[in-house]
């Protein structure tokens, strides 16, 4: 049986609301560890890596919010999810708002040359500085991880870019920037918006997601900001947008990715207790991991 290794990452500077740095501790709350101790031979907790809840910082040359500080830590996370895979274990990083999807997938990058990415997100995070209305830069992790934006951000490791456009599957998306939508035009990148995921259904658009990456990736990577399922069922986010997928939906993409065999490591974002209602979106995240990872009811 395989092994699991969860780490947390309690960032919140990617973005201006306070509370997602509480988002490993809240998961953990919820039980994370009971529920997946039967579906793995030994799991591993690492803990935290310490990031610090400093006040923002403009860089003046970018326009960036933190830059640095989300340059340097995510530089500590892609050395840690580094570390685990050569551990032989399944890294599970808890975020933290999605900026910290930098780190990991430079750490992945450094083992996978040809990782596949699954982005399960309301946003295409795609910004770069340039393109960005806010110099938030959980806006901008896709973006960095394909070679584009601030060197600070595309370079860590010394790969870039991480992964290619040809890989990376977006899901979910309602809440795109005309930048973004210019640079998924000119990649081609594949986005399942929630038009496509109404009209084909998510057992469809899952089939066609696992289609797509499996031949060509030697990893896939799925990188579920709670934000991409609707506010109702996950209210505890910094940034909901409205008309997201179902509870059922995302139950229903788990365990189809689970089916597959496709997935290599995981991480899950954006979960802002102090938004939350009773820790609900935790909750969720964590009943979302029992799925991914071959829960069944019989
Ligand atoms: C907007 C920006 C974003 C997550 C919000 C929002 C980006 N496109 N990402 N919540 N996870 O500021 O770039
Ligand atoms: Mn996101
Ligand atoms: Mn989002
Ligand atoms: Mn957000």
């Amino acid at each position: 049986m395989r092994k699991l290794t969860i780490i947390g990452m309690p960032m919140d500077l990617g973005q201006m609301r306070r509370g997602v740095d509480m988002g490993p501790s809240a998961i953990r709350y919820a039980g994370i560890f009971e529920r997946l101790s039967k579906l793995f031979s030994t799991i591993e907790d690492w803990g935290d890596i310490a990031v610090g809840r400093p006040e923002t910082i403009i860089d003046k040359q970018s326009n960036l919010k933190n830059l640095h500080l989300i340059a340097e830590k995510n530089q500590m996370l892609a050395e840690m999810v580094d570390k685990i895979i050569q551990s032989k274990s399944f890294p599970l990083v808890l975020g933290g708002d999605h900026s910290i999807a930098i780190g990991t997938l430079a750490g992945l990058a450094k083992h996978y040359k040809n990782l596949g990415v699954i982005w399960y997100d309301a946003h295409g995070d795609l910004n770069t500085a340039e393109t960005s209305p806010s110099g938030n830069i959980h806006g901008m992790p896709l973006a960095a991880s394909l070679g584009y934006g601030h060197e600070r951000l595309t370079n860590l490791l010394g790969i870039s870019p991480k992964i290619k456009p040809e890989h990376v599957v977006i899901i979910g998306a309602r809440s795109l920037d005309e930048g973004e939508r210019r640079l998924i035009k000119e990649l081609g990148i594949k986005v399942f918006t929630m038009h496509e995921i109404d009209r084909m259904g998510m057992t469809k658009v899952m089939e066609e997601t696992v289609r797509y990456l499996k031949d060509k990736t030697d990893g896939v990577h799925l990188s579920l900001d709670l934000d991409g399922l609707d506010p109702n069922d996950a209210p505890g986010v910094g940034t909901p947008v409205p008309g997201g997928i179902s509870y059922r939906e995302s139950h229903l993409a788990m365990e189809m990715l689970a089916e597959s065999g496709l997935i290599t490591s995981a991480e899950f974002v954006e979960v802002n207790p102090i938004l939350d209602e009773r820790n609900k979106t935790a909750a969720l995240a964590v009943a979302l991991m029992g799925s991914l990872f071959g829960e069944k009811l019989l």
